[in-house]
């Protein structure tokens, strides 16, 4: 089914606002949104944040919303979904649109796994109805969902469509540029190349850590030193943080991405107050969600270097080309933390980039042996 077509169904639903966080088994539907004009589109900073932006949405107009995501993000929506639109608070209605990742029997990476298994268990658990579509659903059908999702937010509930693998066809690939000039994997490359020997490092989910990997296991044929976050979107700088207290005689860096950062930005204030000298905070910022198709984060006039400045960090730096690089030598070696670089990159990225061979466990074994 074209994006565009359940885009103008859910129009005629009398919806008029979408938020949400892109997610690449919607990338098509994604993509669609971006050129679809019949509504108000909002990318927000995460999946619970659009549930509170259909609250009030809601309030102000009487119009549910809809709200799209990643079956990962379900997480971040349980919260105000429980305790603020359920029935029995203040029923406040609203269309969920859901990518399936990890659906059982469907090989997918480590982190999609147990989500995948519990997702629908967790709308049945949030007394959310909810329809499964795939790419054989035709269009009858998925009006068919939809006139039952109605009934569902007519009577101040929510309503759930559980999104498989390929059900949506493109429309029109939707493509933009952020004028930036460094490119991120080159970055990463450099920035290992930096690395002091004996510090290590926790990178965030997405292509930043798949990057990072290869270009660890090109440079010194291991990636040991690297947690990857492979789930757990916007909590890196977190785990690097409680690495960097257990060892306060080793540099600990947080390779972060700005969709990421925004995800959980109270992280940036608590990082400050505790004050980690061994901290180091590095976000590449492409103003994008560029792993999942480069959906703009809707963010992207935050000045992340001075936010960090402003949240207390000891020494924050924007960073836009190759000179600049060169000066995060000094952040990586002699300068007291914690310090932030914000590098500006473009949305770059190799099609055929791999994605960790070992297992999940593997990967943790040998990064605690490489920091013991
Ligand atoms: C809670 C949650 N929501 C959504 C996703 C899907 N997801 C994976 S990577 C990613 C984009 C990350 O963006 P950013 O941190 O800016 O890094 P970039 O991909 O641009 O390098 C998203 C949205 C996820 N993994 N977890």
């Amino acid at each position: 089914m074209k994006a565009f077509e359940l885009l103008r169904q859910i129009e005629e639903m009398g919806i008029e606002v979408i938020a949400g966080v892109p997610d690449s088994t919607l990338k098509q539907f994604c993509d669609g949104l971006q050129l679809y004009e019949g509504f108000r589109h909002y990318v927000t900073a995460n999946e619970g944040a659009a549930v509170g932006l259909a609250v009030g949405t809601y309030l102000a107009s009487g119009k549910p919303a809809c709200i799209y995501m990643q079956n990962s993000g379900i997480g971040n929506a349980v919260n105000p979904l429980a305790s603020l639109a359920n029935g029995d608070v203040y029923g406040i209605p609203m269309l969920f649109i859901v990518g399936w990742r990890g659906e059982p029997g469907v090989k997918d990476e480590p982190q999609h796994v147990f989500q995948g298994k519990i997702t629908c268990k967790l709308f049945e658990t949030m007394e959310v109805p909810y329809a499964v579509v795939d790419a054989a659903t035709t269009e009858a059908e998925m009006l068919a969902v939809l006139k039952e999702a109605k009934t569902h937010l007519d009577a101040n509930r929510q309503f759930a469509m559980i999104v498989k693998k390929g059900t949506f066809e493109a429309d029109k690939k939707f493509t933009w540029k952020n004028g930036n000039v460094l490119v991120r994997e080159q970055v990463l490359g450099r920035l290992l190349e930096m690395v002091p020997k004996e510090a290590c490092i926790v990178s965030t989910t997405g292509k930043i850590s798949r990057e990072l990997y290869e270009q660890s296991n090109r440079l010194f044929g291991n990636h040991d030193s690297i947690f990857m976050t492979v789930g757990g979107m916007g909590h890196a700088s977190m785990i690097a943080f409680g690495i960097a207290q257990e060892k306060p005689e080793k540099k600990v860096i947080c390779i972060d991405g700005d969709g990421a950062v925004l995800m959980h930005m109270g992280a940036l204030a608590f990082i400050a107050s505790h004050a980690p000298e061994n901290y180091v905070h590095i976000v590449l910022n492409n103003q994008a969600h560029e792993s999942v198709g480069a959906m703009p984060t809707d963010c992207g006039k935050t000045d992340f270097a001075a936010l960090a400045r402003a949240a207390g960090y000891a020494y924050a730096e924007r960073i836009t080309d190759e000179a600049g690089l060169a000066r995060i030598q000094e952040g990586l070696s002699d300068r007291k933390g914690p310090v932030f670089y914000e590098i500006m990159v473009s949305l770059d990225s190799r099609a055929d980039l791999s994605r960790p061979k070992e297992t999940a466990k593997e990967n943790r074994d040998g990064f605690m042996g490489a920091i013991k």
